[in-house]
Protein backbone atom coordinates (compact mmCIF):
# COMPACT_ATOMS: atom_id res chain seq x y z
CA UNK A 1 0.00 0.00 0.00
CA UNK A 2 1.02 3.72 -0.94
CA UNK A 3 2.02 4.81 2.45
CA UNK A 4 1.86 8.95 0.94
CA UNK A 5 -1.70 8.23 -0.68
CA UNK A 6 -2.91 6.14 2.43
CA UNK A 7 -2.18 9.32 4.41
CA UNK A 8 -4.19 11.48 1.81
CA UNK A 9 -6.57 9.44 1.99
CA UNK A 10 -7.05 9.36 5.78
CA UNK A 11 -6.25 13.27 5.86
CA UNK A 12 -9.43 13.97 3.55
CA UNK A 13 -11.76 11.51 3.93
CA UNK A 14 -11.55 9.93 7.45
CA UNK A 15 -14.52 10.67 10.19
CA UNK A 16 -16.78 11.89 7.40
CA UNK A 17 -20.13 10.31 6.77
CA UNK A 18 -19.15 9.60 2.86
CA UNK A 19 -22.57 8.04 0.70
CA UNK A 20 -21.92 6.13 -2.31
CA UNK A 21 -24.96 6.74 -4.74
CA UNK A 22 -25.41 4.04 -7.26
CA UNK A 23 -23.49 0.63 -6.99
CA UNK A 24 -22.59 -0.21 -10.43
CA UNK A 25 -19.08 -0.25 -11.96
CA UNK A 26 -18.08 3.00 -10.37
CA UNK A 27 -20.06 2.67 -7.13
CA UNK A 28 -18.68 -0.62 -6.93
CA UNK A 29 -14.90 0.82 -7.23
CA UNK A 30 -15.44 3.22 -4.99
CA UNK A 31 -16.56 0.82 -2.24
CA UNK A 32 -13.29 -1.17 -3.04
CA UNK A 33 -11.39 1.71 -2.85
CA UNK A 34 -12.70 2.80 0.17
CA UNK A 35 -12.72 -0.35 2.13
CA UNK A 36 -8.89 -0.97 1.43
CA UNK A 37 -8.21 2.65 2.42
CA UNK A 38 -10.71 1.67 5.79
CA UNK A 39 -12.43 4.60 5.06
CA UNK A 40 -16.04 4.05 6.17
CA UNK A 41 -19.16 4.51 3.83
CA UNK A 42 -22.89 3.69 3.02
CA UNK A 43 -24.51 2.93 -0.44
CA UNK A 44 -27.56 3.79 -1.73
CA UNK A 45 -28.55 2.87 -5.29
CA UNK A 46 -32.51 3.41 -6.10
CA UNK A 47 -33.13 0.59 -8.47
CA UNK A 48 -34.36 -2.78 -6.22
CA UNK A 49 -31.71 -5.37 -6.77
CA UNK A 50 -28.76 -3.93 -8.80
CA UNK A 51 -26.66 -6.05 -6.97
CA UNK A 52 -27.37 -9.08 -4.83
CA UNK A 53 -27.03 -7.78 -1.04
CA UNK A 54 -25.40 -11.19 -0.08
CA UNK A 55 -22.49 -10.42 -2.40
CA UNK A 56 -21.65 -6.87 -0.67
CA UNK A 57 -22.21 -8.15 2.51
CA UNK A 58 -19.80 -10.61 1.47
CA UNK A 59 -17.27 -7.90 0.66
CA UNK A 60 -18.41 -4.89 2.61
CA UNK A 61 -19.50 -6.53 5.88
CA UNK A 62 -19.65 -2.99 7.79
CA UNK A 63 -20.96 -1.18 5.23
CA UNK A 64 -24.59 0.04 5.27
CA UNK A 65 -26.66 -0.63 1.79
CA UNK A 66 -29.40 0.62 1.13
CA UNK A 67 -31.25 -0.46 -1.82
CA UNK A 68 -34.61 0.37 -3.94
CA UNK A 69 -35.30 3.92 -3.08
CA UNK A 70 -33.31 7.08 -2.41
CA UNK A 71 -32.87 7.32 1.79
CA UNK A 72 -33.01 11.48 2.08
CA UNK A 73 -32.50 10.62 6.04
CA UNK A 74 -28.87 9.30 4.57
CA UNK A 75 -28.68 11.47 2.07
CA UNK A 76 -29.12 14.28 3.99
CA UNK A 77 -26.31 13.20 6.76
CA UNK A 78 -23.49 12.98 4.33
CA UNK A 79 -20.18 15.26 4.27
CA UNK A 80 -19.48 13.37 1.04
CA UNK A 81 -21.42 11.86 -1.55
CA UNK A 82 -19.92 10.18 -4.20
CA UNK A 83 -21.80 10.12 -7.14
CA UNK A 84 -22.11 7.90 -10.00
CA UNK A 85 -22.49 9.24 -12.72
CA UNK A 86 -25.65 7.66 -14.35
CA UNK A 87 -27.19 9.18 -11.65
CA UNK A 88 -29.46 13.02 -12.41
CA UNK A 89 -28.04 14.83 -8.75
CA UNK A 90 -30.15 17.87 -10.29
CA UNK A 91 -33.27 15.48 -10.29
CA UNK A 92 -35.94 16.82 -7.31
CA UNK A 93 -35.78 13.63 -5.30
CA UNK A 94 -31.95 13.72 -4.77
CA UNK A 95 -31.15 17.42 -4.82
CA UNK A 96 -33.82 17.97 -2.27
CA UNK A 97 -32.14 16.10 0.24
CA UNK A 98 -28.74 17.54 -0.50
CA UNK A 99 -27.76 19.36 2.63
CA UNK A 100 -26.16 22.86 2.07
CA UNK A 101 -22.18 21.61 3.30
CA UNK A 102 -22.16 18.67 1.36
CA UNK A 103 -19.22 17.81 -0.65
CA UNK A 104 -20.56 16.10 -4.14
CA UNK A 105 -18.39 14.44 -5.84
CA UNK A 106 -17.37 11.71 -8.22
CA UNK A 107 -14.90 8.99 -8.67
CA UNK A 108 -12.74 11.51 -10.80
CA UNK A 109 -12.82 14.27 -8.81
CA UNK A 110 -11.84 11.57 -5.95
CA UNK A 111 -9.07 10.40 -8.05
CA UNK A 112 -7.75 13.99 -9.05
CA UNK A 113 -7.61 15.40 -5.06
CA UNK A 114 -5.14 11.90 -4.50
CA UNK A 115 -3.17 11.77 -7.60
CA UNK A 116 -0.63 14.19 -8.88
CA UNK A 117 -0.27 11.30 -11.89
CA UNK A 118 -0.23 13.77 -15.44
CA UNK A 119 -3.86 13.60 -16.95
CA UNK A 120 -4.31 13.53 -20.37
CA UNK A 121 -7.68 14.20 -20.63
CA UNK A 122 -10.53 13.58 -23.65
CA UNK A 123 -13.93 14.21 -23.87
CA UNK A 124 -16.58 15.23 -26.58
CA UNK A 125 -19.74 13.56 -28.18
CA UNK A 126 -17.88 10.92 -30.10
CA UNK A 127 -14.27 9.43 -31.05
CA UNK A 128 -13.47 9.75 -27.07
CA UNK A 129 -13.17 5.86 -27.02
CA UNK A 130 -10.82 5.94 -30.50
CA UNK A 131 -8.75 8.48 -29.48
CA UNK A 132 -7.84 7.31 -25.72
CA UNK A 133 -7.02 3.87 -26.92
CA UNK A 134 -5.17 5.32 -29.75
CA UNK A 135 -3.33 7.11 -27.09
CA UNK A 136 -2.87 4.80 -24.79
CA UNK A 137 -1.28 2.04 -27.22
CA UNK A 138 0.92 4.79 -28.56
CA UNK A 139 2.05 5.67 -25.41
CA UNK A 140 2.81 2.39 -24.13
CA UNK A 141 4.55 1.60 -27.52
CA UNK A 142 6.90 4.61 -26.76
CA UNK A 143 7.80 3.34 -23.32
CA UNK A 144 5.96 5.45 -21.57
CA UNK A 145 3.60 3.95 -18.71
CA UNK A 146 0.52 4.92 -19.46
CA UNK A 147 -3.05 3.75 -17.69
CA UNK A 148 -6.38 4.05 -19.34
CA UNK A 149 -9.02 5.04 -17.27
CA UNK A 150 -12.82 6.67 -16.87
CA UNK A 151 -15.75 6.29 -19.02
CA UNK A 152 -14.11 3.87 -21.41
CA UNK A 153 -15.22 1.35 -18.51
CA UNK A 154 -12.05 1.51 -16.08
CA UNK A 155 -12.83 3.18 -13.04
CA UNK A 156 -9.94 5.29 -11.92
CA UNK A 157 -9.97 4.34 -8.24
CA UNK A 158 -9.38 0.85 -9.27
CA UNK A 159 -5.93 1.92 -10.74
CA UNK A 160 -4.97 4.63 -8.19
CA UNK A 161 -2.84 2.23 -6.05
CA UNK A 162 -1.17 0.40 -8.48
CA UNK A 163 2.69 1.37 -9.37
CA UNK A 164 3.06 4.83 -10.35
CA UNK A 165 2.90 5.38 -14.04
CA UNK A 166 4.45 8.21 -15.96
CA UNK A 167 0.44 9.51 -17.44
CA UNK A 168 -3.13 8.47 -17.17
CA UNK A 169 -5.40 8.78 -20.07
CA UNK A 170 -8.84 9.94 -18.74
CA UNK A 171 -12.05 9.57 -21.27
CA UNK A 172 -14.30 11.45 -19.39
CA UNK A 173 -18.52 11.56 -20.30
CA UNK A 174 -20.69 14.79 -19.53
CA UNK A 175 -22.00 13.01 -16.78
CA UNK A 176 -18.74 12.59 -14.94
CA UNK A 177 -17.39 15.86 -16.11
CA UNK A 178 -20.54 17.40 -14.21
CA UNK A 179 -18.88 16.38 -10.29
CA UNK A 180 -14.95 17.20 -11.54
CA UNK A 181 -13.91 20.59 -9.95
CA UNK A 182 -10.47 20.14 -9.05
CA UNK A 183 -8.60 18.36 -12.22
CA UNK A 184 -5.44 20.08 -13.70
CA UNK A 185 -5.16 18.01 -16.63
CA UNK A 186 -1.62 18.25 -18.81
CA UNK A 187 -3.75 18.45 -21.91
CA UNK A 188 -7.11 18.54 -22.20
CA UNK A 189 -9.67 17.81 -25.40
CA UNK A 190 -13.23 18.52 -26.67
CA UNK A 191 -13.12 16.46 -29.66
CA UNK A 192 -16.44 17.57 -31.06
CA UNK A 193 -19.91 18.18 -29.77
CA UNK A 194 -23.33 17.30 -31.57
CA UNK A 195 -26.76 16.83 -29.49
CA UNK A 196 -26.59 14.26 -27.08
CA UNK A 197 -28.16 12.96 -23.79
CA UNK A 198 -29.88 15.92 -23.99
CA UNK A 199 -32.61 14.00 -22.24
CA UNK A 200 -30.45 14.91 -18.86
CA UNK A 201 -28.83 18.15 -19.58
CA UNK A 202 -32.14 19.44 -21.84
CA UNK A 203 -30.20 21.95 -24.03
CA UNK A 204 -26.94 21.59 -25.91
CA UNK A 205 -25.67 25.03 -24.23
CA UNK A 206 -25.72 23.48 -21.08
CA UNK A 207 -24.26 20.26 -22.18
CA UNK A 208 -21.23 21.84 -23.92
CA UNK A 209 -20.49 24.10 -20.89
CA UNK A 210 -20.23 20.71 -19.21
CA UNK A 211 -18.09 19.15 -21.88
CA UNK A 212 -15.53 22.82 -22.00
CA UNK A 213 -15.31 22.09 -17.87
CA UNK A 214 -12.87 19.69 -19.10
CA UNK A 215 -10.62 23.26 -20.07
CA UNK A 216 -10.24 24.40 -16.69
CA UNK A 217 -6.95 24.74 -15.19
CA UNK A 218 -5.57 22.96 -17.78
CA UNK A 219 -1.67 23.72 -19.30
CA UNK A 220 -2.66 22.69 -22.99
CA UNK A 221 -5.95 23.38 -24.37
CA UNK A 222 -6.84 21.18 -27.86
CA UNK A 223 -9.43 21.93 -29.74
CA UNK A 224 -11.47 21.26 -33.08
CA UNK A 225 -11.05 24.28 -35.60
CA UNK A 226 -13.96 22.49 -37.54
CA UNK A 227 -16.26 22.62 -34.27
CA UNK A 228 -16.13 26.13 -32.60
CA UNK A 229 -18.41 24.72 -29.48
CA UNK A 230 -15.28 23.19 -28.93
CA UNK A 231 -13.25 26.30 -28.49
CA UNK A 232 -12.02 27.09 -25.16
CA UNK A 233 -14.23 29.98 -24.12
CA UNK A 234 -13.14 32.74 -22.34
CA UNK A 235 -13.25 31.63 -18.77
CA UNK A 236 -10.82 29.02 -19.82
CA UNK A 237 -7.97 31.17 -21.89
CA UNK A 238 -5.37 31.02 -19.32
CA UNK A 239 -4.58 27.59 -21.01
CA UNK A 240 -1.71 27.36 -24.03
CA UNK A 241 -3.87 26.52 -26.72
CA UNK A 242 -3.34 24.39 -30.02
CA UNK A 243 -5.65 22.87 -32.58
CA UNK A 244 -6.63 20.24 -35.27
CA UNK A 245 -8.76 20.52 -38.07
CA UNK A 246 -9.36 18.70 -41.35
CA UNK A 247 -8.01 21.68 -43.73
CA UNK A 248 -3.88 23.26 -43.66
CA UNK A 249 -3.03 24.42 -40.08
CA UNK A 250 -1.20 27.12 -39.17
CA UNK A 251 2.46 26.64 -37.21
CA UNK A 252 2.32 24.59 -33.95
CA UNK A 253 -1.26 23.20 -34.94
CA UNK A 254 -2.20 19.68 -36.71
CA UNK A 255 -4.16 19.72 -39.72
CA UNK A 256 -5.32 17.70 -42.86
CA UNK A 257 -3.15 19.02 -46.59
CA UNK A 258 -3.69 17.24 -50.04
CA UNK A 259 -0.10 17.26 -51.47
CA UNK A 260 0.88 15.52 -54.88
CA UNK A 261 -2.78 14.27 -54.97
CA UNK A 262 -2.39 12.34 -51.38
CA UNK A 263 -3.76 14.03 -48.47
CA UNK A 264 -1.52 14.25 -45.80
CA UNK A 265 -1.65 14.47 -41.76
CA UNK A 266 0.43 18.01 -41.26
CA UNK A 267 1.95 19.81 -37.85
CA UNK A 268 2.09 23.56 -39.21
CA UNK A 269 3.35 23.45 -42.69
CA UNK A 270 5.34 19.96 -42.41
CA UNK A 271 3.72 16.92 -43.48
CA UNK A 272 3.96 13.76 -41.18
CA UNK A 273 2.26 10.81 -43.38
CA UNK A 274 -0.21 9.85 -45.89
CA UNK A 275 -3.73 9.15 -44.68
CA UNK A 276 -3.52 6.24 -46.90
CA UNK A 277 -0.54 5.11 -44.41
CA UNK A 278 -3.13 4.86 -41.20
CA UNK A 279 -5.45 2.03 -40.92
CA UNK A 280 -8.53 4.09 -39.69
CA UNK A 281 -10.82 5.33 -42.80
CA UNK A 282 -12.91 8.38 -42.63
CA UNK A 283 -12.18 12.21 -42.16
CA UNK A 284 -13.24 11.63 -38.69
CA UNK A 285 -10.50 9.07 -38.00
CA UNK A 286 -8.22 11.20 -39.57
CA UNK A 287 -9.23 13.96 -36.59
CA UNK A 288 -9.15 11.85 -34.39
CA UNK A 289 -5.22 10.90 -35.76
CA UNK A 290 -4.46 14.56 -35.21
CA UNK A 291 -6.20 14.61 -31.99
CA UNK A 292 -3.81 12.00 -30.69
CA UNK A 293 -0.75 13.44 -32.55
CA UNK A 294 -1.68 17.07 -30.67
CA UNK A 295 -1.90 15.28 -27.36
CA UNK A 296 1.13 12.80 -26.99
CA UNK A 297 3.36 16.09 -28.14
CA UNK A 298 1.87 17.82 -25.35
CA UNK A 299 3.40 15.05 -23.11
CA UNK A 300 6.14 15.53 -24.92
CA UNK A 301 6.06 12.16 -27.11
CA UNK A 302 7.83 11.72 -30.15
CA UNK A 303 6.38 12.62 -33.44
CA UNK A 304 7.80 10.12 -35.43
CA UNK A 305 7.57 7.37 -32.76
CA UNK A 306 3.87 8.22 -32.33
CA UNK A 307 3.70 8.08 -36.44
CA UNK A 308 5.04 4.40 -36.36
CA UNK A 309 2.87 3.07 -34.05
CA UNK A 310 -0.49 4.69 -35.27
CA UNK A 311 -0.20 2.42 -38.22
CA UNK A 312 -0.41 -0.75 -36.35
CA UNK A 313 -3.62 0.31 -34.10
CA UNK A 314 -6.77 -1.62 -34.78
CA UNK A 315 -9.97 0.11 -34.61
CA UNK A 316 -12.15 -1.12 -31.62
CA UNK A 317 -15.14 -3.46 -32.48
CA UNK A 318 -18.44 -1.65 -33.06
CA UNK A 319 -16.82 1.12 -34.46
CA UNK A 320 -17.58 1.29 -38.50
CA UNK A 321 -16.10 -2.26 -38.11
CA UNK A 322 -15.94 -4.35 -41.51
CA UNK A 323 -17.67 -7.84 -40.71
CA UNK A 324 -15.69 -10.73 -42.70
CA UNK A 325 -18.23 -12.35 -45.38
CA UNK A 326 -18.31 -14.06 -48.64
CA UNK A 327 -20.82 -12.35 -50.31
CA UNK A 328 -19.28 -9.23 -51.95
CA UNK A 329 -21.56 -6.72 -49.84
CA UNK A 330 -20.09 -4.26 -47.32
CA UNK A 331 -21.39 -5.17 -43.97
CA UNK A 332 -20.48 -2.25 -41.48
CA UNK A 333 -21.07 -2.61 -37.63
CA UNK A 334 -21.05 0.85 -36.23
CA UNK A 335 -23.26 -0.18 -33.32
CA UNK A 336 -21.75 2.26 -31.07
CA UNK A 337 -22.92 5.33 -33.15
CA UNK A 338 -25.17 6.10 -30.26
CA UNK A 339 -25.94 10.14 -31.54
CA UNK A 340 -26.70 11.92 -34.71
CA UNK A 341 -22.70 13.22 -34.94
CA UNK A 342 -21.43 9.44 -34.98
CA UNK A 343 -23.36 8.44 -37.85
CA UNK A 344 -22.99 11.72 -39.70
CA UNK A 345 -19.27 10.82 -39.74
CA UNK A 346 -20.29 7.63 -40.74
CA UNK A 347 -22.30 8.34 -43.33
CA UNK A 348 -19.93 11.28 -44.66
CA UNK A 349 -16.43 9.40 -44.00
CA UNK A 350 -17.69 6.05 -45.80
CA UNK A 351 -19.57 7.42 -49.05
CA UNK A 352 -16.47 8.73 -50.57
CA UNK A 353 -15.55 4.54 -50.61
CA UNK A 354 -18.71 3.26 -52.60
CA UNK A 355 -17.62 4.70 -55.72
CA UNK A 356 -21.15 4.60 -57.59
CA UNK A 357 -22.36 2.09 -55.07
CA UNK A 358 -25.11 1.57 -53.09
CA UNK A 359 -25.58 2.75 -49.05
CA UNK A 360 -28.01 1.10 -47.24
CA UNK A 361 -28.87 2.12 -43.69
CA UNK A 362 -30.01 0.68 -40.61
CA UNK A 363 -30.72 3.67 -38.29
CA UNK A 364 -32.75 3.79 -35.22
CA UNK A 365 -33.02 3.45 -31.15
CA UNK A 366 -33.36 5.17 -28.60
CA UNK A 367 -33.12 8.77 -29.84
CA UNK A 368 -32.64 10.56 -26.40
CA UNK A 369 -34.02 14.02 -27.26
CA UNK A 370 -31.90 14.85 -29.98
CA UNK A 371 -33.11 16.63 -33.08
CA UNK A 372 -32.47 14.17 -35.95
CA UNK A 373 -32.61 17.11 -38.61
CA UNK A 374 -28.64 17.31 -39.22
CA UNK A 375 -28.99 13.95 -41.03
CA UNK A 376 -31.48 15.17 -43.71
CA UNK A 377 -29.14 15.84 -45.77
CA UNK A 378 -26.71 12.64 -45.70
CA UNK A 379 -30.24 10.85 -45.54
CA UNK A 380 -31.37 11.69 -48.95
CA UNK A 381 -28.15 12.15 -50.55
CA UNK A 382 -26.15 9.36 -49.73
CA UNK A 383 -28.97 6.57 -48.69
CA UNK A 384 -30.38 4.29 -51.18
CA UNK A 385 -32.68 2.39 -48.66
CA UNK A 386 -33.17 3.55 -45.49
CA UNK A 387 -34.39 0.76 -43.19
CA UNK A 388 -35.53 1.77 -39.44
CA UNK A 389 -36.47 0.88 -36.32
CA UNK A 390 -36.89 1.18 -32.38
CA UNK A 391 -38.41 3.63 -30.49
CA UNK A 392 -37.44 6.81 -32.70
CA UNK A 393 -36.61 5.03 -36.49
CA UNK A 394 -39.68 7.04 -37.62
CA UNK A 395 -39.15 10.51 -36.81
CA UNK A 396 -35.34 9.89 -38.79
CA UNK A 397 -37.25 7.76 -41.66
CA UNK A 398 -39.35 11.34 -41.64
CA UNK A 399 -36.77 13.06 -42.69
CA UNK A 400 -36.84 11.59 -46.22
CA UNK A 401 -37.97 13.07 -49.60
CA UNK A 402 -41.28 11.85 -50.79
CA UNK A 403 -40.06 10.92 -53.16
CA UNK A 404 -37.84 8.18 -51.74
CA UNK A 405 -40.78 6.72 -49.85
CA UNK A 406 -40.45 3.33 -51.44
CA UNK A 407 -36.83 3.28 -50.51
CA UNK A 408 -37.69 3.72 -46.78
CA UNK A 409 -38.89 0.87 -44.38
CA UNK A 410 -39.50 0.26 -41.48
CA UNK A 411 -39.09 -3.22 -39.59
CA UNK A 412 -39.78 -4.78 -36.14
CA UNK A 413 -36.07 -5.92 -35.51
CA UNK A 414 -32.43 -5.85 -36.19
CA UNK A 415 -32.68 -9.28 -37.37
CA UNK A 416 -35.65 -8.42 -40.12
CA UNK A 417 -33.74 -4.82 -40.96
CA UNK A 418 -31.01 -7.36 -41.86
CA UNK A 419 -33.03 -9.60 -44.21
CA UNK A 420 -34.63 -6.57 -45.56
CA UNK A 421 -31.14 -5.03 -46.61
CA UNK A 422 -29.76 -8.49 -48.05
CA UNK A 423 -33.14 -8.83 -50.45
CA UNK A 424 -31.57 -4.86 -51.52
CA UNK A 425 -28.05 -5.36 -51.93
CA UNK A 426 -26.43 -6.27 -54.80
CA UNK A 427 -22.28 -7.08 -54.99
CA UNK A 428 -20.31 -4.30 -53.90
CA UNK A 429 -22.90 -1.97 -51.83
CA UNK A 430 -22.54 -1.34 -48.58
CA UNK A 431 -24.90 -1.88 -46.01
CA UNK A 432 -24.51 -0.06 -42.71
CA UNK A 433 -25.94 -0.50 -38.89
CA UNK A 434 -24.95 2.93 -37.49
CA UNK A 435 -28.39 3.38 -35.80
CA UNK A 436 -28.04 7.98 -34.56
CA UNK A 437 -29.50 6.41 -31.24
CA UNK A 438 -29.15 4.52 -28.42
CA UNK A 439 -30.38 0.71 -28.21
CA UNK A 440 -31.48 0.48 -24.92
CA UNK A 441 -34.83 0.47 -26.30
CA UNK A 442 -34.28 -2.90 -27.59
CA UNK A 443 -30.91 -4.42 -26.02
CA UNK A 444 -29.01 -4.00 -23.08
CA UNK A 445 -26.06 -1.93 -24.53
CA UNK A 446 -24.66 -0.99 -28.00
CA UNK A 447 -22.82 -4.46 -27.81
CA UNK A 448 -25.27 -6.55 -27.25
CA UNK A 449 -27.21 -4.72 -30.62
CA UNK A 450 -23.67 -4.90 -32.63
CA UNK A 451 -23.63 -8.79 -31.77
CA UNK A 452 -26.63 -9.54 -32.36
CA UNK A 453 -26.47 -7.76 -35.78
CA UNK A 454 -23.23 -9.44 -36.76
CA UNK A 455 -24.76 -12.94 -36.20
CA UNK A 456 -27.86 -11.55 -38.54
CA UNK A 457 -25.52 -11.17 -40.77
CA UNK A 458 -23.27 -13.98 -40.85
CA UNK A 459 -26.17 -16.33 -40.34
CA UNK A 460 -26.12 -19.06 -42.62
CA UNK A 461 -22.80 -17.26 -44.71
CA UNK A 462 -19.46 -19.22 -44.25
CA UNK A 463 -16.76 -16.45 -42.61
CA UNK A 464 -13.90 -15.64 -44.66
N1 LIG B 1 -28.79 4.07 -10.44
C1 LIG B 1 -29.70 4.42 -9.47
N2 LIG B 1 -30.65 5.33 -9.80
C2 LIG B 1 -30.68 5.95 -11.01
C3 LIG B 1 -29.73 5.59 -11.99
C4 LIG B 1 -28.79 4.65 -11.65
O1 LIG B 1 -29.67 3.93 -8.35
O2 LIG B 1 -31.55 6.79 -11.23
C5 LIG B 1 -27.83 3.03 -10.10
C6 LIG B 1 -28.08 1.76 -10.89
O3 LIG B 1 -29.04 0.94 -10.26
C7 LIG B 1 -26.72 1.10 -10.89
C8 LIG B 1 -25.77 2.29 -10.80
O4 LIG B 1 -26.52 3.44 -10.45
O5 LIG B 1 -26.52 0.26 -9.79
C9 LIG B 1 -25.16 2.50 -12.16
O6 LIG B 1 -24.37 3.65 -12.14
P1 LIG B 1 -24.02 4.34 -13.52
O7 LIG B 1 -25.24 4.46 -14.35
O8 LIG B 1 -23.24 5.56 -13.23
O9 LIG B 1 -23.14 3.25 -14.26
P2 LIG B 1 -21.77 2.57 -13.90
O10 LIG B 1 -21.99 1.11 -13.96
O11 LIG B 1 -21.15 3.12 -12.69
O12 LIG B 1 -20.93 2.99 -15.21
C10 LIG B 1 -20.47 4.32 -15.32
C11 LIG B 1 -20.74 4.82 -16.73
N3 LIG B 1 -22.17 4.77 -17.03
C12 LIG B 1 -22.87 5.88 -17.26
O13 LIG B 1 -22.38 6.98 -17.31
C13 LIG B 1 -24.34 5.70 -17.52
C14 LIG B 1 -20.00 3.96 -17.73
O14 LIG B 1 -20.12 4.55 -19.02
C15 LIG B 1 -18.52 3.95 -17.40
O15 LIG B 1 -17.84 3.05 -18.27
C16 LIG B 1 -18.31 3.53 -15.96
O16 LIG B 1 -19.08 4.36 -15.08
C17 LIG B 1 -16.84 3.66 -15.54
O17 LIG B 1 -16.42 4.99 -15.58
C18 LIG B 1 -21.04 3.88 -19.91
C19 LIG B 1 -21.87 4.91 -20.63
O18 LIG B 1 -22.88 4.53 -21.22
C20 LIG B 1 -20.25 3.07 -20.94
N4 LIG B 1 -21.48 6.19 -20.63
C21 LIG B 1 -22.22 7.21 -21.35
C22 LIG B 1 -21.71 7.32 -22.78
O19 LIG B 1 -20.59 6.87 -23.06
O20 LIG B 1 -22.44 7.89 -23.61
C23 LIG B 1 -22.01 8.57 -20.66
P1 LIG C 1 -17.18 7.71 -27.83
O1 LIG C 1 -16.32 7.03 -26.82
O2 LIG C 1 -17.09 9.20 -27.76
O3 LIG C 1 -18.57 7.21 -27.90
P2 LIG C 1 -16.09 6.04 -29.97
O4 LIG C 1 -14.65 6.09 -30.34
O5 LIG C 1 -16.55 4.90 -29.15
O6 LIG C 1 -16.48 7.41 -29.25
O7 LIG C 1 -16.97 6.11 -31.28
C1 LIG C 1 -18.38 6.27 -31.17
C2 LIG C 1 -18.98 6.49 -32.53
O8 LIG C 1 -18.49 7.71 -33.08
C3 LIG C 1 -18.65 5.41 -33.55
O9 LIG C 1 -19.79 5.27 -34.34
C4 LIG C 1 -17.49 6.01 -34.35
O10 LIG C 1 -17.43 5.51 -35.67
C5 LIG C 1 -17.83 7.50 -34.33
N1 LIG C 1 -16.66 8.38 -34.30
C6 LIG C 1 -15.39 8.09 -33.94
N2 LIG C 1 -14.63 9.20 -34.00
C7 LIG C 1 -15.42 10.21 -34.39
C8 LIG C 1 -15.22 11.61 -34.64
N3 LIG C 1 -14.03 12.17 -34.46
N4 LIG C 1 -16.29 12.34 -35.06
C9 LIG C 1 -17.51 11.78 -35.23
N5 LIG C 1 -17.76 10.46 -35.03
C10 LIG C 1 -16.74 9.69 -34.61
Amino acid sequence: MNKQLQQSVTTQLANKRIVILGIGITGLSCARFLHRHQIEFAVNDSRAMPISPGDFKHQFAENTLVLGQWDNALIAQADVLIVSPGIDITAPAISAAISKNCDVIGDIELFCRLSDTPILAVTGSNGKSTVVSMLNYVGNALGYRVQLGGNIGLPVLDQIDQEKVDFIVLELSSFQLETVKSMKALAATVLNLSDDHLDRHKTIENYGAIKQSIYKNCTYALYNRNDNATKPNECYINSQQLSFGSEPAQIGSFGLAELDGESHLMLGDKALCTLAELPLQGVHNALNYLAVLALGKCAGWDLTAMLASLTTFKGLAHRCEVIETNDGIRWINDSKATNVGATLAAIEGLSPTLHGNKLILIAGGDGKGADFSPLTQALTKHVEHLITLGKDGRAIASLRLASQADKTSHVDSLSAAVSLARTQARVGDMVLLSPACASLDMFSNYVERGVVFIKSVLVNKERV
